[in-house]
């Protein structure tokens, strides 16, 4: 029989029983920590039984699987959404409720997993939950770094960064599997070898290595009893730092094996969107990466004996070009390890791995010097060379006498290894994360290889999981939604959402859909309260914009605004303005100066509006210290509108937006990313766009940019925003502060190369959208049913949706039931 969910009486027995042999205590004397890890330990019990069934019944079907590939799992909290995707949450709350322990006080002990830095690691977490709700065989694979994205406090207005130790308390959920520990090798030198037969054989020697070891972590499906698998792997230095080491005169090797084993999992890289080019980065992806296939290709020789089945058992999806070196290396497996010809490692290969764009960004692309990279990992680096010399061939093929190609599309060009160009050649699938990034890629950024080989392209626009970001973030509205479509067929199936457009024209539906976000308002009140010391008025406009700061994302631009809001109510306090709240939540990347003072002028912009009695509480700003995915399930629910003001062409998809518009927020955005698409399903006259358009933008980059001395010069009211920068106002008195933000607008390093973002040029425009804000907020019924309609719209946007289509254009994966025999 499927084993029935939690029992209540069994439960309860089951926490005390776990507070006693973990604690030796009893429920009264443990400290709220303790119960969190003694429901988890339960939750767990649970879980597991669920997690051996899956994996015998793929062991039984040896259906087809996928690996995600990603330096970033950004999974925010495991207790509640387990509970949620058990169908448990109720029961078990109730259950604790009887032992006087308050879920929600639980939920709040456990540490965030913070294993990414923004959209691309979120993006990962959300994958999983839907390859796991939609039945199909899954690992993703990772690392399990000591710190995590760092801790943000604000002090003094400035961001400072505190180590996130998250594993302080160890961690209920994981599972270490030192059984499948693999050995990495680095560096050292290549012998070639002849055998007997002549063959080739290629030996590295001399080298360094580091023991992975995998930690499993259960990823739950909703509602079908399937458990797939998250594997991170830490690493362990191979030979055990001994004193007969010493004696053997190894003392020195042991002592360096110790510290590479430390240093390569010890830190996440807290960068988004930005290549720093750090050997111990390079050294982190190909630890992941050579731990994750030396697995997977252990597990498939287990059922099979030829490995020109690879593609039809396995599909590797790399998340971005950071797990790019794994074509490489599965290339190195192939051949040397098993000792397979070069063509048919190659097809292999080809078939087998996928490759994600998630940037344009020419920061972001990961191009490594040659001679780091050729230390590193010499014979990996041999494979890319015969890759690279190959692909030239080719080339030339196709376009005899045209070397302008070949240097532009060379993989190994310039001392630089560009892993992009590896992915693209090796891999059988390029997609893109929204359809205007795609159509970028292929009409600018990547149009040669497009040109080459257009059946690789695809798009697969972003999606989130309407588990976490609707039922766990917002039980209100989710309890809601499923009393007026009378079912909860939309938990699994979020185009159902639809059916809410029934409700438009209702004027009791509307009243309870807004009292639904007042008590969300409310509660994000009290957080802010609790958190920041700001008194913020839940009746007030919340206008949130919570991302990774970045100059492309364009808080410059929102803060700019309200420097002007508040001139404004200064100047006119006759005029009506109706009261907004601007709250704002981000992490800069810790070597981002720029980003950093934004972050300053913001908390600074908030001291001064804050504290100035005579606006009357009519604006308030606040900045959220430590945005992460736990605080913000409770900031979308309670936004009224999201901030999308990306450059146009910078923002590769978004995945905020689809979370703000699933809570019945309004999109105040650029036509960037997946903007254009919410725009396409909520209609233009429910969203708020602005700006230039990418095409614009792109034309005026390729043109040498534009003069924002001119808009400065010809607009007072921005003129004066821009020259508070530097005349003391939001400094007390310091002119110096925000100077470079200040010449980042309008100093030229060559003619026309400041404000590269265009936000003097967008500034009037969003001015604009905004005053069409205000004017559709007063009237409460639009907006009722305008927010009511972006709910009702954002079917689209699940995650499901996005992963049925990787499965069905990319992977091919074969579906999954969990049979009750199994259970036998
Ligand atoms: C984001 N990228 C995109 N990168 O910016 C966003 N980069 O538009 C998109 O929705 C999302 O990916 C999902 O597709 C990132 O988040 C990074 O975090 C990153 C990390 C390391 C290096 C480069």
């Amino acid at each position: 029989m499927i084993n029935p969910r939690f029992e209540k009486q069994a439960f309860k027995k089951e926490v005390k029983n776990n507070v006693k042999t973990l604690f030796r205590k009893t429920i009264e004397e443990a400290t709220p920590q303790q119960l969190f890890q003694a429901v988890s330990y339960a939750v767990k019990e649970a879980i597991i039984d669920d997690w051996i069934a899956t994996q015998e019944q793929y062991e039984k079907d040896d259906p087809k699987m996928v690996y995600y590939m990603s330096m970033e799992f950004l999974m925010g909290r495991a207790l509640g959404n387990n509970l949620i995707n058990m169908t448990a949450y109720k029961e078990v709350k109730e259950a604790l409720d009887e032992l006087g322990i308050d879920l929600n006080a639980i939920e709040d002990q456990e540490p965030d997993p913070a294993l990414g830095n923004g959209g691309l690691g979120r993006l990962a977490a959300c994958f999983l939950d839907s390859l796991a709700t939609l039945g199909y065989a899954a690992y993703g694979c990772g690392i399990r770094y000591r710190y995590g994205m760092f801790k943000q406090k604000i002090e003094d207005g400035y961001q400072v960064e505190t180590p996130d130790n998250w594993l302080k308390d160890g961690n209920p959920f994981e599972l270490k599997r030192p059984e499948y520990a693999k050995e990495v090798r680095f560096g050292g030198n290549i012998r070639v070898e002849y055998d007997e037969h002549g063959k080739t054989h290629f030996v590295q020697e001399n080298y360094e290595s580091v023991l992975a070891v995998p930690y499993d972590y259960p990823i739950v499906g909703y509602n079908n009893h399937i458990v797939n698998t998250l594997r991170i792997w830490d690493a362990e230095p191979i030979v055990d730092f001994q004193l007969d080491s010493f004696d053997r005169g190894d003392y020195h090797k042991a002592v360096e094996q110790q510290n590479l084993a430390k240093n390569i999992v010890e830190v996440l890289y807290p960068n988004d969107n930005h290549y720093a080019g750090k050997e111990l980065r390079l050294k982190q992806q190909y630890f992941f990466v050579s731990a994750s296939l030396q697995a997977a290709i252990a597990k498939f020789k287990k059922k099979h004996t030829d490995l020109h089945e690879l593609p039809e058992k396995i599909t590797i999806q790399m998340n971005d070009t950071h797990p790019t070196v794994a074509v490489a290396e599965l290339m190195r497996i192939l051949l040397d390890e098993e000792n397979m010809e070069w063509n048919d490692a190659w097809e292999i290969t080809t078939k087998t791995c996928a490759y994600t764009n998630h940037t344009i960004m020419a920061e972001a692309l990961e191009k490594w010097p040659i001679d780091l990279f050729s230390k590193l990992l010499p014979r990996v680096y041999q494979i890319i060379q015969e890759i690279d010399r190959r692909f030239v061939i080719q080339v030339r093929e196709m376009y005899p006498g045209n070397e302008e190609k070949v240097a532009k599309m060379q993989i190994l060009r310039d001392g630089q290894v560009k892993m992009a160009h590896l992915a693209i050649v090796a891999g059988y699938s390029v997609n893109g994360v929204a359809r205007l990034h795609t159509e970028i890629l292929k009409k600018q950024e990547l149009r040669d290889f497009y040109e080459m080989m257009p059946e690789k392209f695809n798009n697969k626009t972003n999606g989130i999981t309407q588990r976490r970001f609707l039922m766990h973030g917002n039980p209100l509205l989710a309890d809601w939604v499923t009393e007026k479509l009378g079912t909860k067929d939309w938990i699994t199936d979020l185009p159902k959402m639809s059916g809410l457009k029934k409700w438009l024209d209702d004027e009791e539906a509307l009243k309870e859909f807004m009292s639904i976000k007042y008590e969300n308002k409310v509660r994000l009140a009290k957080y802010i309260k609790e958190h920041n010391g700001i008194e913020v008025d839940p009746t007030s406009i919340f206008d949130v914009q919570v991302k990774r700061l970045h100059e492309y994302k364009r808080q410059l631009l929102n803060i700019l605004h309200v420097m002007y809001l508040y001139n404004q109510i200064k100047e006119h306090p006759e005029k009506s303005f109706y009261p907004r709240t601007f709250i704002f939540g981000a992490k800069a990347s810790a070597g981002y100066i720029r980003a950093k003072q934004i972050i300053k002028l913001i908390n600074s912009v908030a001291d001064v509006v804050n504290n100035d009695r005579s606006i009357n509480g009519k604006l308030k700003v606040v900045f959220i210290e430590d945005y992460r995915v736990s605080n913000a399930e409770w900031i979308f629910a309670a936004a009224d509108v999201s901030e999308q003001i990306s450059t146009a062409s910078k923002e590769a998809s978004g995945t905020g937006n689809m979370k703000f518009m699933l809570n019945g927020a309004a999109t105040l955005g650029t036509m960037d990313g997946a903007n254009v698409e919410i725009v396409e399903e909520v209609g233009a006259d429910n969203a708020f766009i602005f700006g230039l358009s990418s095409d614009e933008v792109i034309n005026y980059e390729q043109n040498g940019g534009y003069d924002s001395r001119q808009i400065y010069n010809s607009d007072p009211e921005l003129k004066r925003v821009v020259d508070q920068l530097v005349d003391g106002t939001y400094a007390q008195g310091d002119t110096e502060m925000y100077r470079d933000l200040y010449n980042s607008l309008l100093m030229p390093q060559g003619n026309n190369q400041a404000d590269v973002y265009f936000i003097l040029k967008d500034f009037r425009s969003y001015a604009e959208a905004q005053e069409k804000v205000e004017a559709a907020y007063r009237d409460k019924d639009r907006w009722a049913k305008m927010v009511l309609l972006n709910t009702a719209s954002c079917g689209k946007f699940s995650s499901d949706r996005t992963i049925q289509e990787y499965v069905d254009d990319i992977w091919k994966l074969d579906k999954e039931t969990i049979s009750e025999e199994i259970y036998e």
